[in-house]
């Protein structure tokens, strides 16, 4: 898929530190990227509603991530799937009398508009999983030839029952001994959010209950792709991002990335296909962000109770205001929308932007000490697990300082790089 245009993106006098990562697989900090290269994955949406605060936020982190590892000098590789052929957005289809790939192709590009607004990095490489159908559609071959996958027999409904074709093709989790690193849960909390996230535990003749569907054979009704020896069907879901993330990062690269409702199983199982197919481990760090909710409740398309990114713009809120607001709160900390931190976020943006236009001073100058200063100290929050809150305090007490004594007419052209460098917000 053609990525959004990219953002310009100031280059910063001097260098970032290295960006340190707190690593859901070991619960520590870590670099996240040694370096030269950083290569990064973050689980792309699933096209059949239009974007959210919550999506938004878990896109904001990565790409304050990437923005820190620029900063550092660091040549960024990031990539970013889009689940477009699966069971939510077929049912949304059929449910609302529309093509499903129309759906998709709607929801992407609305999808693209909001990033573009907001100021996202866009993904070097953006793909769809159907695109990317004969790849998975190998590798899971390549599972059930080395014995760590398994055909059920045919079910009733699917298509071709009749004809001697395989039926579902499960992962074997057995064949795995790393398996349960990447979120280090217990059996009963796997089994629990197996049947919440997209799981079939229930369905007989599994070996395992939490066993991951590869491969779906064909059902009348549903689109399907030629899968070869597993006979015509559609991929699985954590399988699709395995193989789109490791072709184009190879495996063991630095950053696995999403937010904390994808922990298990998803980046579980992506990392188990992973592991097995390619040498492990499949990525370095594993990092999530929390949920985003509304009104005490995860915001998401399955409950309707939804902020759209789109319809703020429509709205005539600045997207920057947005990203402000959504920045006052930690990556990983779970937080809810409100209109009032909205408020907030736009009356922060009229302070520093009062505080720029009347910040700057000669070299050498109080002011441009300040300034210089206040870059260090970004550098230093970003680089320590990504502390947004910290940055925006930084900001708040310089901005504090300078319109208590301002020098009108000098603008802090190093804070408004810097701003706009590292936290995506042009002043
Ligand atoms: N297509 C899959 C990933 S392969 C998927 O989870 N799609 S999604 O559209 O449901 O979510 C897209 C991204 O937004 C994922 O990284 C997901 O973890 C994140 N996300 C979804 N809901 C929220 C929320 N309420 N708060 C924060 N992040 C969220
Ligand atoms: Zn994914």
């Amino acid at each position: 898929m053609r990525p959004w245009p990219a953002p310009a993106v100031p280059v910063l006098p001097g260098r970032g530190e290295p960006v340190l990562l707190h690593d859901t697989s070991t619960g520590a900090r870590t670099v996240a990227a040694p370096g030269p290269r950083a290569r990064l994955y973050v689980c792309g949406i699933t096209p059949y509603d239009a974007t959210h605060l919550g999506h938004a936020a878990t896109y904001l982190a990565f790409d304050l991530l990437q923005r820190a590892w620029r900063d550092a000098g660091l040549e960024v590789r990031y990539v970013q799937n889009v689940t477009d052929v699966d069971d939510p957005l077929l049912e949304r289809a059929t449910r609302d009398g529309v093509d499903w790939r129309e759906l998709a192709a709607s929801q992407v590009e609305l999808f693209a508009t909001d990033m573009e607004a907001l100021r996202l990095l866009p993904p070097a490489s953006w793909v769809g999983a159907v695109e990317a159908i004969p790849r998975i559609a190998a590798a899971v071959r390549a599972l059930v030839a080395r014995g760590a996958a398994y055909a059920l027999p045919p079910a009733p409904d699917q298509v071709d029952h009749a004809d001697g074709s395989p039926g579902d093709v499960y992962a074997d989790l057995s064949a795995d001994p790393r398996f349960g690193q990447v979120s280090g849960l217990d059996r009963d909390t796997m089994l629990a959010l197996s049947a919440e996230r997209g799981g079939d535990p229930q369905r007989p003749g599994k070996r395992d209950p939490l066993d991951p569907l590869l491969w779906r054979a064909a059902r009348t009704g549903e689109p399907s792709w030629d899968g070869g020896t597993l006979g015509a069907g559609r991929p699985g879901w954590h399988v699709e991002c395995t193989v789109i993330a490791v072709d184009d990062l190879g495996s063991g690269f630095d950053v696995q990335g999403g937010g904390s409702d994808l922990v298990f199983p998803h980046h579980e199982m992506s990392a188990s296909h992973g592991g097995l197919l390619y040498s492990p481990p499949f990525a370095r760090v594993y990092a999530h962000a929390g949920m985003v909710g509304l009104d005490g409740e995860k915001m998401s398309k399955s409950k309707g109770n939804l902020v759209l990114v789109s319809k703020l713009r429509a709205a005539g809120v600045e997207p920057a205001a947005v990203r402000l607001a959504v920045l006052a709160h930690h990556y990983r900390s779970d937080w809810s929308w409100t209109a009032q931190g909205l408020d907030d976020a736009a009356a922060r943006l009229a302070r520093w932007r009062a505080a720029v236009a009347v910040g700057g001073g000669e070299a050498g100058s109080l002011a441009a000490q300040a300034q210089e200063a206040v870059l260090a100290d970004l550098r230093s929050r970003l680089a320590d697990d990504l502390d947004a809150p910290g940055a925006l305090a930084v900001l708040d007490a310089w901005a504090a300082v300078t319109l208590a004594a301002p020098a009108p007419g000098t603008r802090a052209d190093l804070v408004a790089d810097a701003v706009d460098a590292l936290l995506g917000i042009a002043l």
